[in-house]
């Protein structure tokens, strides 16, 4: 698919696209006080995996809205210690594709809703159906597409079910291109308020910073990494609160430590060859585009998800790029939270994600 085909699908005009500068590494020097809270480190590998299930959160993920029902529907089989998928839209043949666990349409007209009141009134209509479908879980990540009509209406009013049931959630909102237009951009940005206001853990998922200066870069290249973005957040923290890992993360301060912010969490991914593998990841998932070492430096809560593929990084080197990361935030009363696991699939050395509560 082009950017012609995708303006098509969305019956837009088109504008100008613009790629957005990487954010650069500050160099801090110097290892502060160490707000680490690193429990259960095992004295050696061969304690992990052995947890029963039961003690595990159950997760789910919500999605709201055609894109983000499509992007679930592309990463279903990158998403490990998945309870359950649930789809929301308006349209019967999106919800039919999806094929999640569980699926609830919003409004049974057979014409598109296209007035965002009336679609919010129907999305309300659909708020017991929504609990229902959500009901039992332990953690959400509800994933919206916000810029067109469904997902921009129906994500709040899930956010307010998730709450009624209260049920920790993790939003991650996808925001269009600006080639796909000022006002798509404006309902946009009004939805992402909208979500953050509502939930403790807020994550933008911003198309456009996706986009870099390569003319001969394809449409279906820039969706493919907004999509991996968003399977390497979810797989990392997901993998480290199921897994008996190297160091082990409780849910309640997984959660604590991104709700210490406004809502508003940055994020970075990076990954490592060799020697240096952590190291460069840390680099890389520092520089990410949504994050950025000055925000980091800032963050009231962090959590870092460490994944290596082979059980024989020594414990020193994963302690150096802990400590590399201590001198990365300023405020010494920030929770910094940080998890390790052995995952042999890795596709490379070291991967390192980063959640940052602002
Ligand atoms: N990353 C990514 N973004 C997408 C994808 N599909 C749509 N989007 C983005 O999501 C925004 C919202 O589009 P949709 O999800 O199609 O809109 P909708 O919520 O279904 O709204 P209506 O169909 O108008 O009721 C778009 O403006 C795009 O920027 C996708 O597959 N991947
Ligand atoms: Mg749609």
């Amino acid at each position: 698919m082009n950017r012609r085909e995708f303006l098509k699908i969305l019956a837009l005009s088109a504008g100008a696209s613009t790629a957005m500068p990487a954010a650069a590494i500050l160099n801090t020097v110097g290892v502060g006080q160490w707000p680490l809270i690193a429990r259960d480190s095992p004295a050696n590998f061969t304690d992990m995996g052995d947890a029963s299930d039961t003690d595990f959160p159950k997760i789910g993920i919500v999605a709201a809205g055609s894109g983000a029902c499509g992007m679930l529907r592309n990463s279903q089989g990158n998403l490990p210690y998945l309870e359950r998928s649930v789809a929301i839209d308006t349209s019967p043949f999106v919800l039919h594709r999806t094929k999640a666990d569980r699926s609830v349409r919003v409004g049974q007209s057979a014409d598109k809703i296209t007035d965002s009141k009336l679609l919010r009134v129907q999305a309300k209509a659909a708020q017991s159906e929504i609990r229902d479908a959500l009901d039992g879980l332990d953690l959400i990540w509800l994933l919206s597409s916000l810029g067109g009509n469904a997902g921009t209406g129906i994500a709040p009013i899930v956010a307010d079910a998730v709450k009624d049931l209260g049920i920790p959630v993790i939003a991650a909102s996808v925001t269009p291109f600006e080639f796909e237009g000022e006002r798509r951009n404006q309902i946009a940005r009004a939805g992402l308020n909208s979500i953050t206001r509502r939930v403790a853990v807020s994550i933008e998922l911003p198309n456009e910073a996706y986009v870099t200066d390569d003319d001969d870069e394809t449409l279906d290249t820039v969706l493919g990494r907004v999509s991996s973005d968003f399977e390497r957040l979810y797989s990392a923290s997901s993998s480290i609160l199921s897994q008996q890992g190297l160091i082990g993360v409780d849910f309640e301060d997984f959660h604590a430590a991104l709700a210490q912010g406004q809502g508003v969490v940055g994020f970075g991914n990076g990954e490592g060859n060799g020697e240096a593998g952590l190291r460069t990841a840390l680099s890389a998932a520092t520089a990410h585009n949504s994050l950025g070492a000055e925000r980091l430096w800032q963050a009231k809560g962090v959590f870092v998800a460490i994944q290596l593929k082979s059980s024989n990084e020594p414990i020193r080197r994963i302690n150096e790029v802990m400590q590399d990361m201590n001198a990365l935030v300023s405020d010494s009363e920030a929770l910094v939270i940080y998890g390790a696991v052995v995952d042999p699939n890795l596709s490379s050395d070291a991967h390192i994600s980063i959640m940052a509560a602002l």
